[in-house]
């Protein structure tokens, strides 16, 4: 075959299906709007609903409890829970550089509990070469946590007066390019750049929030209906889908109070994307200019649905900075960080944490329902970008062919030639979950299997136009996607032999998979030490 192309992978944190420019979205994304007018825009792509479950199945081809990462990187918990990328999965570096790639890797990790000591499931043990990023998430974009380089901390590389977390993920990538094409010119590159941006905290560049001042002034209700109409217009969602309900939480935009505080908060959420952007840019105009680009697959996508989390005030310091190990309790030069949504504290800057708050995610989920998390469209739907120009004849066509994440794995295996094992380093790993979408590179595929997702007790699965879900402790609920894709008309009662079927087919997934009933997770973790975990968010 023809040399392997590179493979440049970029993950996102925390933001909703029409943020950016090219899926509806007021945010300026130029260089991603550029990928999707000469790639691929995927209308109904999924992730797995939060950080670390989406990262592990993502990096395996596997779900998540397979890997030992149920839901997030706790110290201690039962098998598939555990909180550390296991072995009985292999990683995508690790079978890219068996193929005979150089691995990189610049952003957050998230599949390890063990933030400060390295192990064996830190990055440069699962097949990178090279690792500069955060091994835990939500951290100041100021100062974050865990800084680390290869297997070193470099907390203090933040100290630069002028280090910005997104720009650093950034430069770093762009290094790594030119380090590859300086020393590697002949061997394939793969590089896995996982942005913090736009999770929470709130924090970004004075002159990227200004470029936003009045972008959202007409309100979330207003909003909500533009980008509806400009994500039809593009051909990405069908005219007959109506726009969910406001979320019955929040007010109408024109009884909102503290609207200049609002306002803000997504003026800021707004600047983290843009300058995630821009850093997207210039890796982009570095793999041109070291001529790579054209024989580079891109992949663009977000970990998990917008997110409705409000950081309250007086939230326990002790927990998010000795504990999670994400806040900073002041900054560099010494002033208290305010943690906590105050309205009297515009967000930005170091000294705050903050968060936009439901409303706005709601806007940033348009049109789905509810947010990450939860397995309903606004938890799992992403944008999915595909640029190729040696390997997609189109420019600019939208593919409504369904994938998710274990399918990402799956697609680049299948175009680089390489196996996928039945043991790595003398451990048997599970069978590739995911399923090559390398045709939808050409054509839309006629059908794909059964796809199925589970988050802390919410749960759902989707086959063909159907998709079962529920919302932990809730019934199933059942929509027909092609008619229903903002999921407003459960069926549930009309097709009970229907969703006898598919919750048959869903329990058959949960035991094979490892997954085990939330009750029994929190049990589990209880008796083992943990006092307190994702049971007590909600
Ligand atoms: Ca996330």
């Amino acid at each position: 075959m023809a040399q392997r192309p590179d493979i440049l992978l970029i993950l996102n944190d925390d933001m909703g299906y029409s943020d950016l420019g090219c899926y509806g979205g007021e945010i300026q994304t130029p260089t991603l709007d550029r990928l999707a007018r000469d790639g691929l825009r995927f209308s109904q792509f999924y992730n797995t609903a939060r950080c670390s479950p989406s990262r592990a199945s993502l990096l395996t081809g596997l779900h998540p409890h397979q890997t030992g990462i149920g839901i997030l990187t706790y110290d201690s918990g039962p098998e598939g829970y555990a909180g550390n990328l296991n072995h009985r999965c292999v990683t995508i570096a690790e079978l890219l550089r068996s193929g005979g790639y150089r691995t990189y890797m610049s952003g957050k990790w998230h599949v390890s509990s063990n933030l400060r000591q390295p192990t064996d499931s830190w990055p440069m043990q699962r097949g990178f070469d090279a690792f500069y990023g955060t091994i835990i998430g939500a951290g100041s974009f100021y100062d974050p946590n865990t800084l680390t380089r290869g297997n070193t901390n470099v907390e203090h590389e933040a100290h630069a007066e002028d280090f910005f977390y997104t720009d650093a993920i950034s430069d770093q990538a762009v290094a790594f390019i030119e380090q590859h094409h300086r020393e590697h010119p002949d061997r394939p590159c793969f590089q896995y750049v996982a942005y913090t941006a736009p999770h929470w905290p709130l924090h970004a560049h004075d002159e990227d929030i200004a470029r936003y001042k009045g972008r959202f002034d007409a309100g979330w209700d207003t909003l909500r209906v533009e980008r509806l109409d400009r994500l039809v217009k593009a051909g990405i969602l069908d005219e007959r889908w109506r726009l969910s309900e406001r979320d019955p939480t929040q007010p109408p935009w024109t009884e909102a109070q503290r609207k200049e505080w609002l306002l803000r908060c997504m003026e800021v959420y707004a600047a983290q994307v843009d300058r995630m952007d821009q850093g997207i840019g210039r890796i982009v105009r570095t793999l041109e200019a070291t001529g790579r680009l054209d024989h580079t697959l891109i992949i663009f996508l977000a970990d998990n649905g917008a997110c409705a989390e409000d950081i309250p005030e007086g939230v326990s310091i002790e927990e998010l900075v000795e504990q999670l190990m994400i806040a900073r309790s002041h900054t560099r030069k010494g002033e208290p960080v305010h943690i906590g949504n105050n309205p009297d504290i515009m967000p930005g800057p170091e000294n705050t944490y903050q968060s936009y708050g439901t409303a706005w995610a709601n806007l940033s989920n348009t049109p789905f329902r509810l947010y990450k998390h939860w397995i309903h469209e606004g938890g799992i739907a992403t944008p999915l970008i595909m640029h190729w120009p040696q390997g997609i004849r189109e420019r600019g066509a939208i593919r409504h062919t369904p994938g998710y994440l274990p399918d990402i794995m799956a697609t680049l295996l299948d175009i680089t030639g390489i196996d996928y094992p039945a043991d790595w380093g003398g451990h048997a790993v599970a069978p590739l979950e995911g399923h090559s979408l390398r045709g939808a590179l050409d054509a839309e595929l006629a059908s794909r299997p059964p796809m199925f997702w589970e988050h802390e007790g919410n749960a759902a699965v989707r086959i063909g136009p159907w998709k079962l879900v529920r919302k932990h402790p809730g019934p199933w609920e059942l929509y027909d996607l092609v008619a229903d894709r903002t999921e407003l008309n459960d069926l549930a009662d009309q097709h009970p032999d229907r969703v006898a079927d598919m919750a048959a087919q869903y329990e058959a997934w949960a035991a094979r998979c490892g997954v085990l009933p939330r009750d029994q997770v929190v049990a589990l973790m209880r008796s083992q030490g943990v006092t307190k975990a994702f049971w007590e968010d909600e």
